[in-house]
């Protein structure tokens, strides 16, 4: 925070410095600084066209919440529409599911924007508590897959032509890091701003905070007043490689801009290389055959673990 120093383009007192530019803001300033490079990003990367429908998944979390904010402010300028979805995935402790969707529903409200509820359970007929029940892996492994099912589901369903998540530069960074450590490169190769559709009539998957730094979102959500929810879910735990966070944080504290830097230099240079060497080796996607969304086998992920789940409930 600047102490005494003023705002780079109005003189009022700054509320925030962006280090990495040493880059002095007001409030409004801050505002409108956070959204242009949000915009910046969308274009760098081809992620939105005009006259395209993008569906931003909203868990009612600080960065689904600001990305909806800022989607919906860039909406007009650059000639998209948004629209929201939310996914009740069936998690009763500390009501998280249920707040999860009234904290979104209200937001999309305030902000004129269609939202959609998609219950897990009714659609699939199973909701993540149950799942957790009877498959003995990580709750945040099984949401995962469930939830990247649904949204590309639902966005498919409804002829979105993308999916936008609020993966930050953070994510994204500790992701390259433990890739980088335990030489995970299949999932290395995967990581992208922008993940063009493995089938045709797909969305394509977009991630408009690609270059934003956790600490600005923060700002951004606080400085708008949005009313987000705190974490709550019942399942998360520390990460056992959260300490990839605190290191990651001491370098971009040591060398304002380190994670960016990380990042461009993998999409421009390292990932380019690692495809060439993979060449051919990558899997294969082709439809499931009972639902038809992309597979590596002949029955996806999803639908191997509800088949498996509906069978113990004795549904199947
Ligand atoms: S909702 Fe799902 Fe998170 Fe809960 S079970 Fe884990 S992944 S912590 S973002
Ligand atoms: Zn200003
Ligand atoms: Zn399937």
């Amino acid at each position: 925070m600047g102490r005494a120093r003023r705002c780079r383009f109005c003189h009022r007192p700054a509320e925030v410095v962006v280090r990495q530019a040493n880059l002095p803001l007001c409030r409004e300033h801050f505002i409108s600084w956070f959204e242009r490079r949000v915009e910046r990003t969308i274009r760098r990367y081809r992620m939105l066209g005009p006259g395209e429908r993008v569906l931003v998944a909203v868990s009612g979390g600080k960065d689904s919440l600001a990305l909806l904010h800022a989607l919906k402010s860039l909406s007009g300028p650059m000639g998209f529409e948004v629209s929201a979805v939310t996914l009740d995935l069936g998690i009763e402790g500390n009501s998280y599911s249920k707040l999860s969707v009234e904290t979104a529903s209200r937001a999309a409200k305030a902000l004129g924007v269609e939202h959609i509820v998609v219950s897990i359970g009714d659609r699939y007929g199973f909701t993540l508590d149950e799942a957790v029940r009877v498959v003995r892996r990580p709750p945040c492994s099984l949401c995962g897959l469930i939830k990247r099912y649904a949204l590309t589901d639902v966005a498919r369903e409804l002829g979105f032509d993308a999916l936008a998540t609020g993966h930050t530069l953070d994510d994204v960074a500790r992701f390259l890091l433990s890739s980088y450590i335990f030489t995970s490169i299949r999932e290395l190769v995967r990581q992208t701003p922008v993940v063009p559709p493995k089938l045709p009539g797909l969305p394509r998957l977009i991630k408009p905070f690609y270059e934003s730094l956790e600490e600005h979102i923060r700002a951004y959500a606080d400085f708008l007043g949005l009313n987000y929810m705190q974490d709550g879910c019942p399942y998360a735990r520390t990460a056992p490689t959260d300490y990839f966070r605190a290191f990651l944080d001491e370098v971009e504290a040591r060398s304002p801009g380190a994670k960016h830097t990380m990042v461009r230099g993998y999409i421009k240079h390292i990932r380019p290389a690692l495809l060439a060497s993979l060449g051919n080796k990558i899997e294969p996607i082709r439809p499931c055959s009972k639902c038809g969304l992309p597979s590596s086998g002949e029955v996806c992920a999803f639908c191997r673990l509800r088949e498996r789940v509906l069978r113990a409930l004795g549904k199947a």
